[in-house]
């Protein structure tokens, strides 16, 4: 027996194909469960959970605004990420993937450059 990561060893073998002792049997960064769980395939890395970003700059008397479209996954612990050099990142939200889109608008209150990322930080399904 191999150390267990969550799915049934016998069920990992015969049904799924995947490796009990490896919890991302296809190394494309996302755990067998939370593959499993957003009906993409844990032995094929061309197939993975959904994690759209999409943003936006608008403007609105003279304010600025980050508009931030993130497609989730279902599951999983996600944080929308703000960095001013891309070294030192600061949480800006967190929440839990849905499988549905979530959309924030985040007001930029100088014209300093900003970056933005979405990072998944837990894959908990
Ligand atoms: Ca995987
Ligand atoms: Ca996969």
């Amino acid at each position: 027996m191999g150390p267990c990561y969550g799915l049934n060893d016998y069920v990992e073998v015969n049904t799924d194909n995947t490796n009990p002792n490896n919890k991302d049997t296809d190394t494309d960064g996302f755990e067998d469960n939370f593959e499993l769980t957003n009906q993409t395939s844990p032995t094929s890395s061309a197939s993975t959970p959904q994690m759209g970003l999409a943003m936006e700059i608008s403007e609105y008397a003279s304010s600025l605004s980050v508009d931030i479209t993130v497609q989730s996954p279902v599951g999983g612990l996600l944080a929308i990420e703000q960095s001013e050099n891309l070294q030192d990142w600061t949480s800006i939200e967190l929440f839990e993937g849905n499988g549905r889109t979530i959309s924030r608008v985040f007001p930029r209150e100088d014209n300093a450059s900003a970056f933005y990322r979405v990072r998944l930080l837990d894959q908990t399904p």
